[in-house]
């Protein structure tokens, strides 16, 4: 059947349509929702189409295992190629001497650097949930909480993390690794004193950049990698690329004991697609208007913490160095759960996540976690991130003027402002869902 000439080559093509109605309808679904709301979760961004293209490429029939040069399967030149081009790319971009750029996500990388650094039952200390942490950091329904003894740090007053805490349970407990970063901590760490804290408890520490990978990318955050033994990150957030992991290291020694973690002890064949848009997000980032895009990340998460704060809604720690911002709800009486379903409704797609302290079930929570990096990438600077701050406010003011109930006018106008605010930075011109 003869593609739609209405339609650039690549997804949601007649091809696809004729062959499977209902794939194609739901992801035509998914295009129209991304192009007509606005993407406000952290970990989510827009790959451009060139990621689209290699992730739906033919490298997608190969399987291999092992590394470039060392595989189980013959037939991987190509696979070798690749491999090696998001390696040299990943190892240049953050100025390291070792990656694996083969975790299928940033949990499995840390699972890797577990099974790599550690035996089961080593104590493990790292930040708490509702302080920010992640899951993949000793959470106890993980396996990292489950088959490792894992002590948690929280945040102070201030909602910064309480170093003083974190250096007397490294005294204490004498952590075999150490970890900083998370997947909601929205400010800049410390990481010359977490490294000290580590060689005095005789720790590795690991550095969890994922949620500011880009940033550090493109030179609008400091970078961990001089301080940490190992590092890991996505490449799905603010890195703007396909969905995955990476691990990073300076130490050749370190570097083939959390290869052999990656394969064989965590994960099997490699997701070649995957890896494929990583060299290409990867040489994305290497380009001097990737910088350009990093900070203009961080000035709209700036802008869109200050514009809550000046609306009354209280933000975890005064506001970010990061991509990522945490709305603390208690003070209006409302939940994440209502509050992210009201303004999914006004066409805000955000997520509930815990705040310091919360006492609400993770299902619940009494927070909102914001990201600019999506939005960033579909051209929105300042004033538009002062204007969906300002809709957020509307949203929530208005369901805590009415003790939590949800207000539908509002939700409604603010949605057809965003319809027209997103119809004018489409996210993939040439696009069509018809
Ligand atoms: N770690 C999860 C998050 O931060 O949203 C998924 O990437």
């Amino acid at each position: 059947m003869k593609d739609s000439p209405a339609l650039e080559p690549g997804y949601f093509l007649d091809r696809l349509r004729a062959a499977d109605p209902e794939v194609h309808a739901a992801l035509a679904g998914e295009l129209e929702r991304q192009q007509d709301g606005i993407e406000l979760i952290a970990s989510e961004n827009l790959v451009s189409r060139a990621s689209l293209d290699a992730l739906g490429s033919v490298i997608v029939n190969k399987t291999v295992e092992g590394r470039p040069g060392a595989r189980y399967y013959g037939g991987a030149a190509f696979a070798d190629r690749i491999e090696s081009l998001a390696v040299e790319r990943a190892k240049e971009l953050f100025g390291c001497d070792f990656a694996n750029v083969q975790p299928h996500s940033g949990s499995q990388a840390n699972q890797a650097v577990f099974l790599a650094l550690l035996q089961p039952g080593d104590v493990v200390l790292g930040m708490a949930l509702d302080a920010g942490g992640h899951l993949s950091h000793g959470a106890a329904p993980n396996l990292t909480g489950k088959w490792f003894r894992p002590v948690r740090y929280g945040t102070d007053a201030a909602g910064l993390i309480d170093m003083a805490e974190v250096e007397r349970l490294a005294r204490e407990h004498r952590p075999k690794l150490l970890i900083c970063g998370g997947s909601a901590y929205p400010r800049a760490i410390d990481f010359a004193r977490f490294r000290r804290i580590a060689d005095a408890a005789g720790a590795y520490l690991l550095a969890d950049m994922a949620h500011f990978a880009g940033l550090v990318a493109g030179d609008a955050h400091p970078s961990p990698l001089p301080h940490a033994h190992v590092t890991t990150a996505t490449t799905y957030k603010n890195l703007r690329g396909a969905r995955g992991g990476l691990i990073l290291t300076d130490d050749a020694a370190l570097a083939r004991k959390l290869d052999s973690a990656v394969f064989p002890g965590v994960q099997g064949s490699v997701i070649l697609n995957a890896v494929a848009a990583k060299a290409v997000c990867l040489g994305e980032a290497l380009k001097p208007s990737f910088r350009a895009y990093a900070a203009q990340v961080l000035a709209n998460a700036r802008a869109l913490a200050d514009t809550l704060m000046q609306r009354g809604i209280a933000v975890v720690a005064g506001g970010t160095d990061t991509p990522l911002l945490v709305a603390d709800l208690r003070p209006l009486g409302l939940t994440g759960a209502a509050a992210s379903d009201a303004l999914e409704a006004a066409g805000l797609t955000c997520n509930k996540n815990v705040v310091p302290g919360d006492t609400q079930p993770p299902r619940v929570t009494s927070g909102l976690r914001f990201g600019s990096a999506a939005g960033t990438t579909r051209g929105f600077g300042e004033d538009e991130f002062r204007r969906i701050g300002g809709w957020i406010a509307d949203v929530l003011h208005a369901m805590a003027a009415a003790g939590g109930a949800r207000d539908e006018a509002v939700e409604q106008a603010v949605r057809a402002d965003v319809r027209t605010l997103c119809r004018a930075f489409p996210i993939y011109p040439g696009l069509d869902t018809a």
